[in-house]
């Protein structure tokens, strides 16, 4: 036994094994000293309460990848168009000197915003710098920016400004990966000359990281990306020194859980199993299937619109692509389980947001003018998952999205099971959100509720109104409850029948 426990104790030090993994193996382990692991715990500010109401966010991925558009003398690439440079289409000394074309005259910052804004986002996460190393913004770091184009003028300023007017905070997203500095490298550096030679780039990093926080101090948040590499996991403890010079730079700013590793090189959930930094950033082009798997962490979901192209690509015909509606029935289930749902846009080289994009965003706008309530600043709602769709809850109105309407246009919903004994849970009032008017429940005035399983759930059937039967839009109902005291009679049976 006192063999076994030292054993796993090594293991622990050694960051080869986890305390779950641990207490898997039976040991009570209670947890371990974290110098670089999660600090903290949720947060409860001001800012981070904003964050959590967003519900939709717009990202946009730009850079001289658009130029090339996944197509290079007459191939084209099926993999992501910001990779392009990797692809084996172009040599990637010809990738390098892209810049030098990049004149996006058609760029106009505030009609992006505006079309942003009218399709309901929040706020926008923008890519300063992808992994190619291309700056958007005149960094004095490098040469290998936009100060250096033909366009000259600094991109970021004009998006940072445009959106901030519309009212839609900005985030910016940075690549840890950077293909165009000599001090990079993927794998952890392991003679003195390589070591050295990160070191530049770590220097160099943070330069640029201050840099912005500097130039754009609108920003509220920093979203991470490429932090995988070895290289960068060994250095937890210059970037976890990092974060917190960053954060006390801008009080108040967001990062989610992949910038940093703890000293055990654990990612985005420490050694303890605590979730680093402020929201979990795993769920790229998927999401959560319950709120257990979230353990009660802040999160977001970031999407492409066709199966995985971020930057802009020629050719769409490659994958399916997601409608409006797959779109808007994704971000009410990411709202339905507390996280926030962001939409990825890919401009083209000239600085167009490509028209089936605009139609897109459009008409998730279309919904979210008249459904937003069941969105914006709402959480999880006491109902269970049910099968016509999803459920929001603010204060005491209960959104019912509804997406997969039932043939015989009677919804119907299942209400928990009340937590004082004698009492259950009635329907006090259901309409449209879009049109305010009353939606029915069947047999209002004499059963009211259709019946109550074993566990003292109770199930009503709404009547969806004629006005929306034939539409293939998603509808709301929102909904309020009552709870009924059992010894209220009247009520009771009209609840419980
Ligand atoms: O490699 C990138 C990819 O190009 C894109 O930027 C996404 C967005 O979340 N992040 C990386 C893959 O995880």
């Amino acid at each position: 036994m006192k063999k076994q426990l030292l054993y796993i104790l090594c293991l622990l030090v050694a960051g080869q094994m986890t305390v779950q993994q641990a207490l898997a193996q039976g040991e009570t382990t209670t947890r371990i000293v974290l110098e670089h692991g999660a600090h903290g715990g949720k947060r409860t500010d001001a800012a981070m309460q904003h964050w959590r109401e967003y519900g939709l966010g717009q990202f946009i991925h730009w850079g001289v990848y658009a130029i090339p558009g996944g197509q290079w003398n007459g191939k084209t690439s099926t993999y992501a168009a910001e990779w392009f440079r990797t692809s084996g289409l172009i040599e990637k000394s010809e990738y390098d000197n892209l810049y030098k074309q990049f004149n996006p005259t058609d760029f106009d910052a505030k009609k992006w915003a505006k079309q942003a804004k009218q399709m309901g986002a929040k706020y926008m996460i923008f890519t300063t710098k992808h992994h190619d190393g291309f700056c958007m913004w005149p960094s004095k770091y490098t040469g290998y920016t936009i100060a250096n184009t033909p366009y000259k003028k600094d991109i970021v300023k004009e998006l940072v400004d445009a959106y901030t007017a519309e009212g839609i905070d900005i985030y910016l997203y940075f690549s840890i990966i950077d293909w165009s500095h000599k001090g990079y490298q993927a794998n952890a550096p392991k003679t003195e000359a390589d070591k050295a030679r990160y070191e530049t780039f770590k220097t160099f990093t943070r330069n640029q990281l201050i840099e912005l926080l500097t130039n754009y101090p609108q920003a509220k948040g920093l979203w991470f990306d490429g932090s995988w590499d070895k290289a960068w996991i060994e250095q937890a403890a210059w970037v976890d020194d990092l974060g917190k010079e960053l954060r006390a730079m801008s009080p108040g700013l967001i990062i989610g859980s992949r910038f940093r590793a703890d000293e055990f090189g654990k990612r985005h959930e420490d050694s303890n199993g605590d979730l680093i930094d402020d929201y979990d950033q795993r769920f790229e082009r998927n999401l959560p299937n319950s709120l257990a798997e979230l353990k009660g962490n802040d999160w977001d979901c970031v999407m492409t619109i066709p199966e995985n192209q971020w930057g802009y690509h020629r050719d769409w015909s490659l994958s399916y692509i997601k409608t409006p509606y797959d779109l808007i029935e994704m971000m009410v289930k990411a709202n339905a389980l507390d996280g926030n749902f962001v939409i990825n846009f890919g401009p083209d080289g000239k600085g167009n947001i490509r028209p089936e994009e605009t139609t897109i965003a459009n008409r998730i706008g279309d919904w979210m003018a008249v459904n937003g309530a069941a969105v914006y600043g709402t959480h999880h709602s006491l109902l269970d998952k049910q099968d016509w769709g999803y459920s929001t809850q603010k204060d005491n109105n209960i959104y019912l999205s509804v997406f997969n309407k039932p043939m015989n246009n009677l919804v119907r919903v299942k209400l928990p099971k009340s937590k004082t004994k004698e009492n259950v849970y009635v329907i006090d009032n259901a309409q449209l959100l879009s049109t305010k008017a009353p939606v029915q429940i069947n047999g209002e005035g004499k059963t009211g509720t259709y019946y109550r399983d074993k566990t003292g759930a109770s199930y009503y059937d709404l009547i969806i109104p004629e006005s929306i039967r034939t539409s293939t839009q998603p509808f709301v109902i929102v909904i309020q409850l009552k709870e009924v005291d059992k010894k209220n009679q009247d009520d009771y049976m009209q609840a419980i029948i």
